[in-house]
């Protein structure tokens, strides 16, 4: 990883990255708790609160809406992503070079490994291609490090996301976006594996507001920097306070109770 290859996308050194690839990853159920946020214009302006440091999304999106959102927000764009209409072993096809998602003003890339599947070769020969002309482009790199198929028996087992957190330290991605591994200590272990890749938590599907807070707060505590959050921000009644409360737990250094005190949330 480089120094600063990810200050575009962070604020004192953490991220609050909105991921919105659902669309591709699951499908229009993911808008069905908020059926505006099948709009990408809704989840953009939300991008612009001032506890979003970026926006993930895949290419079309970033083309399609980016422009209007350039001066508000940063850019990750994801360049690789599976449907989920899809059967097989784990896999994610490429979909955007680097070179294409600077030329759309993109601050990152973001790229789905999965380590496990039977395909975690090619995805890494891939990541090698994205990571070093991500470099040329002075782009950061975001590893979506997911362990998942025939050699994973528990995707969310402590000693597995370590891992997966070690393989992005090691193949040169300057942030890892891992599940939560259950417990602040072995989130600690985590980020003590990742050395100089940040962590990041990845929000997963969404719970309720007291629950979803205190788990940041204890990745934060462990050390991780801050989160990549989708569904627990975009399928919420009321976004904008959860926003707020994130703001404090992840960047003021705010307990979940003190946020919810002060913001209100507990959907
Ligand atoms: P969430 O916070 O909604 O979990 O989003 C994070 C994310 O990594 C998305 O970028 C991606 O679409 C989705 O989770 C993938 O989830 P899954 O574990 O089902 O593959």
């Amino acid at each position: 990883m480089l120094p600063h290859a990810t200050d575009a996308i962070s604020r004192d050194g953490k991220s609050l990255i909105l991921a919105y690839d659902h669309g591709l990853e699951h499908g229009p159920v993911d808008f069905d708790p908020n059926p505006d946020t099948a709009d990408p214009e809704r989840v953009f302006e939300l991008a612009t609160h001032d506890a979003v440091t970026a926006i993930a999304v895949q290419k079309g999106l970033a083309e399609a809406y980016y422009p209007d959102y350039a001066d508000d927000t940063a850019l990750v764009v994801k360049v690789n992503g599976t449907s989920n209409l899809w059967m097989g072993e784990p896999d994610t096809p490429v979909n955007c070079t680097p070179e294409y998602a600077a030329g759309l003003g993109a601050d990152a890339v973001g790229f789905t490994l999965y380590g496990g599947a039977n395909n975690e070769i090619g995805m890494a020969e891939e990541f090698r291609e994205v990571q070093e002309s991500a470099r040329e482009h002075d782009l950061g790199v975001v590893m979506w490090a997911y362990p998942r198929g025939q050699g994973v028996r528990n995707e969310t087992d402590d000693r597995t996301i370590a891992y997966a957190a070690r393989i992005a330290h090691e193949l040169g991605a300057d942030i890892a976006k891992v599940k939560y591994p259950g417990s602040s200590e072995a989130m600690a272990e985590t980020v003590r594996m990742s050395a100089r890749t940040s962590v990041v938590m990845s929000g997963g599907s969404k719970t309720n507001d007291e629950s979803f807070l205190r788990t940041v707060e204890k990745s934060m505590n462990a050390g991780a920097k801050g989160l990549a959050v989708g569904r627990n921000v975009f399928q919420r009644d009321n976004p904008i306070e959860i926003l707020d409360a994130l703001e404090l737990v992840v960047f003021e250094g705010a307990s979940a109770e003190e946020a919810i005190a002060e913001t209100g949330a507990g959907e």
